[in-house]
C-alpha cells in the first residue's frame, strides 16, 4: 500500500463520505443495501418531499438519529482526529455525513456540509438551528416557538444550497498558499455536488490528491492515488508523518 507522506510543510484537507461510517454500522446511500432503496431519495431528501409529506420525512430523520446515536466511531474516525492532533491547523476535515461520529472520535476542525441529525430549524422562520437529539414517535410533528411553522431537520437536501460560511472555510484552505496541499476523500461515491468537486479544486492549487474507497468511486480517475479498501483498516496504516 502507499504511504501518504505529511511533514511540517503540508497542510491536509479530507473529505468523507458515508463509507467512513459503514464499519460504525451506519447504512450507505448508494448501492445493494443502501438507503435509498428503501426511501426514494426524492421523497426524504428534497424540500418538495418534506412539503408533501412532513411525517415520512420525520420518521425517515428520527429512526436514523435513533441508529446514529446508538453507534460507536471505528478505527478510521479516530485515525482522522489522531491527525487533526498531529497537523493542527494544517488540517481541514469536511464531511458530508450528518452522523457526528467524527466530533464523538475527537475531530474538531470539522466542516458539516450537509448538515447535522441532531440540530433542528424552522422551514418557514430565520430562527437559529437548534440541538435536537429527540426522536419523535411516528406521525408526530413539532411547531416552531416563534412562528408556528413546521420544525425540520437541519440537513442539506438534494436542491438546496451548501451553507456559504461551510463552503468558505473549505475555499479558504484549499487556496491557503503557505504549504502544499494534500486532499485526501474516503469513502464517499463522487456522485454528489459540490463535495464532488473538491478534487478539481485541489488538483487546481496543485495539490496531490488520494481517494480510499471500498469500490472505486465516480469520480476515481480524478485522483493521483487511489487506495481500495475499508477505511478503518486503511486509514490507521495510511499516513507517514516526516
Ligand atoms: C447544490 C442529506 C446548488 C440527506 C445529502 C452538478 C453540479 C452541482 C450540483 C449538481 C450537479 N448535478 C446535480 C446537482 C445537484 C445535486 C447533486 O449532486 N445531485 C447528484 C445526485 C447528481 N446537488 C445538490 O442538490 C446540492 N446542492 O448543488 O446546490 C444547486 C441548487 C439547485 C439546483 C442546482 C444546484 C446539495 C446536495 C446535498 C445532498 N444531501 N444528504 C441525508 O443525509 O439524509 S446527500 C447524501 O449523499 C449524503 O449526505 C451523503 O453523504 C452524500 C454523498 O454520498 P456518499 O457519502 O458518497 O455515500 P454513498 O452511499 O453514495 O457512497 C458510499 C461510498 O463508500 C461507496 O463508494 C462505497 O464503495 C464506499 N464504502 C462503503 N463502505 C466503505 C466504503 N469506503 C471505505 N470504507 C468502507 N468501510
Ligand atoms: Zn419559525
Amino acid at each position: 500500500m502507499d504511504s501518504l507522506h505529511l511533514d511540517d510543510n503540508t497542510r491536509l484537507l479530507v473529505l468523507t463520505g458515508a463509507g467512513v461510517s459503514a464499519e460504525s454500522g451506519i447504512r450507505t446511500f448508494r448501492g445493494a443495501d443502501g438507503l435509498w432503496e428503501d426511501q426514494p431519495v426524492e421523497k426524504v431528501a428534497t424540500p418538495e418531499g418534506f412539503a408533501a409529506d412532513p411525517r415520512l420525512v420525520w420518521r425517515f430523520y428520527s429512526e436514523r438519529r435513533a441508529a446514529a446515536g446508538a453507534c460507536e466511531p471505528n478505527a478510521g474516525h479516530r485515525a482522522l482526529a489522531e491527525w487533526e492532533r498531529r497537523l493542527g491547523e494544517r488540517f481541514l476535515l469536511a464531511t458530508q455525513n450528518i452522523d457526528g461520529l467524527h466530533q464523538r472520535a475527537g475531530s474538531q476542525r470539522v466542516v458539516e456540509l450537509h448538515g447535522s441529525l441532531f440540530r433542528t430549524r424552522c422551514a418557514h422562520c430565520t430562527r437559529k438551528p437548534f440541538e435536537d437529539r429527540t426522536v419523535y414517535p411516528v406521525g408526530h410533528l413539532e411547531r416552531c416557538d416563534e412562528c408556528r411553522g413546521l420544525l425540520r431537520p437541519d440537513i442539506v437536501w438534494f436542491g438546496e444550497m451548501l451553507e456559504e460560511e461551510n463552503l468558505r472555510q473549505v475555499r479558504d484552505f484549499l487556496l491557503r498558499g503557505d504549504t502544499r496541499l494534500v486532499f485526501l476523500a474516503v469513502g464517499t461515491s463522487g456522485a454528489v455536488w459540490p463535495a464532488a468537486g473538491f478534487v478539481d479544486g485541489a488538483r487546481g492549487v496543485g495539490g496531490r490528491t488520494w481517494l480510499v474507497n471500498a469500490d472505486p468511486a465516480d469520480n476515481t480517475d480524478r485522483f493521483h492515488h487511489f487506495v481500495q479498501g475499508r477505511s478503518g483498516e486503511v486509514l490507521p496504516r495510511l499516513a507517514v508523518f516526516d
